[in-house]
């Protein structure tokens, strides 16, 4: 038989006792939730041309034909999807709904407003998971959501995120696969508040109204969002790391983890055996932080292949379901999701093939020196032609032919959109 680059490779990843077929068969099975919203930059389609407002949260950059409506946001997706291995997920928020010109208030979205993306989803076998949207809307306005000092704003919010569970719920039942609904909230000052203590006070309560009702953990899993700062609100977050840990442990909520929501010296990977030592399950918002932004497209770099290798490392597979949030608008948007995915799986894979029995001997024995040794050394083990062949395999465009895709969807599809 004659050698292969990815036959070479797996003799090599065998000498070291890991079997390629076995990981392969794994990555396959593991789906990335893709986020909706690289697509439009967060623009949504409760009207036309929503932009994004607000939040802390800002899309920049104005390339070209980015997705104008639900359709064209569809198909976006799906020439994304072709050019990624594997099998994924949808995930979207609330304020994708398909309104069809009716002005609902997002208080009263049900399933009826996301039954298409159910519809579109199951016929392309995708799982969704879903997000209410407490963001670029008048009642957000004021920077406070949940934790408003109005009852009745507050009010308001509890019962999108109320609906947003049922509708999680429903896509979950439907799809015949686990709906994770994410609540994030921009609330924060963008000055030195007087009174850090009442806001998180009120999101307590709001979010114990928001989780009152009891759903179907088969069909809805609740997960909730920490964050830092963001851009205008970068003095005090409501939702802050230890306010939402607290919550989470103290509820058996899953916790989400957001690559860009620490401090830019801390290691998201280090607290996944931490927080998962007192959460059932926890959800990634794989990202990349650059100074003030908290969404660049996610690189096949050393924060991403640290968080895999922590979820591979500590058998968290099953308990982690692995998302993905940047938005970068200053790229090709289809281009954008497949850089963002290919990385975020290609860092799995990389983790997968770790020969991590040797490194945990070399550990237990004592042996700081050799463990050392192999970490460098597995950085340079062959898994490129792994990867390629996994591409190969679930006939995805193999290293960078994927670009020539791009490139023609956006000549016949893309720049046609003025
Ligand atoms: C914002 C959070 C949140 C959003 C999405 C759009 O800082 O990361 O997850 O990015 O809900
Ligand atoms: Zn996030």
């Amino acid at each position: 038989m004659s050698s292969t680059p990815y036959s070479f490779a797996r003799e090599n990843y065998a000498a070291l006792g890991i079997d390629t077929e076995a990981v392969l068969a794994t990555l396959a099975t593991t789906p990335i939730s893709l986020h909706c919203w690289q697509g439009d930059d967060v623009g949504g389609f409760e009207k036309p041309n929503a932009v994004l407002s607000g939040g802390g949260i800002q899309a920049t950059g104005n390339y070209p034909g980015k997705a104008r409506t639900i359709d064209e946001l569809r198909a976006d997706f799906e020439k994304a999807l072709s050019l990624i291995p594997g099998k994924h997920r949808l995930n979207l928020h609330a304020c994708y709904a398909d309104l069809r010109g009716r002005k609902v208030e997002r208080n009263a979205y049900t399933v009826e407003h996301f039954q298409s993306w159910i519809d579109w989803a199951k016929a392309r076998g995708l799982g969704m998971d879903f997000n209410p949207t407490c963001f670029a809307h008048p009642l957000a306005d004021g920077g406070f959501t949940l934790s408003h000092p109005d009852a009745g704003i507050r009010q308001f919010w509890i019962e999108h995120c109320v609906a947003s569970r049922r509708i999680g719920a429903a896509i979950g039942k439907q799809l015949g696969t686990t709906c994770v609904t994410n609540v994030w909230i921009p609330d924060g000052y963008k000055d030195t508040p007087a009174d850090r203590k009442a806001p998180r006070e009120r999101l307590e309560k709001a979010l114990d109204a928001v989780f009152a009702e009891k759903l179907n953990p088969k069909h809805n899993l609740d997960a909730v969002e920490s964050k830092l700062y963001g851009i205008g609100v970068e003095s005090y977050t409501v939702g802050s790391h230890e306010f939402y840990l607290g919550y989470a442990v103290k509820h058996q909520k899953l916790y989400c983890l957001d690559a860009g929501h620490y401090h830019p010296t801390e290691s998201l990977a280090d607290k996944i055996s931490s927080v998962l030592q007192f959460v059932p399950e926890i959800l990634l918002h794989v990202s990349r932080g650059v100074r003030w932004d908290s969404d660049h497209v996610v690189l096949f770099d050393d924060p991403t292949r640290a968080i895999m290798e922590e979820v591979v490392r500590g058998g968290f597979l099953a308990r982690t379901h692995i998302g993905l949030d940047y938005f970068d608008a200053s790229i090709n948007r289809v281009a954008a999701w497949t850089i963002g995915t290919r990385n975020a799986l290609k860092c799995l894979l990389v983790a997968m093939l770790e020969p991590v029995q040797l490194l945990r001997k070399a550990e237990a024995a004592g042996d700081h020196t050799a463990r050392l040794a192999l970490m460098e050394e597995a950085k340079t083990l062959p898994f490129a032609a792994v990867w390629d062949e996994y591409c190969r395999r679930q006939n995805a465009p193999v290293g960078r032919a994927w670009l020539e895709e791009v490139r023609a969807y956006e000549r016949t599809v893309l720049s046609k959109r003025k």
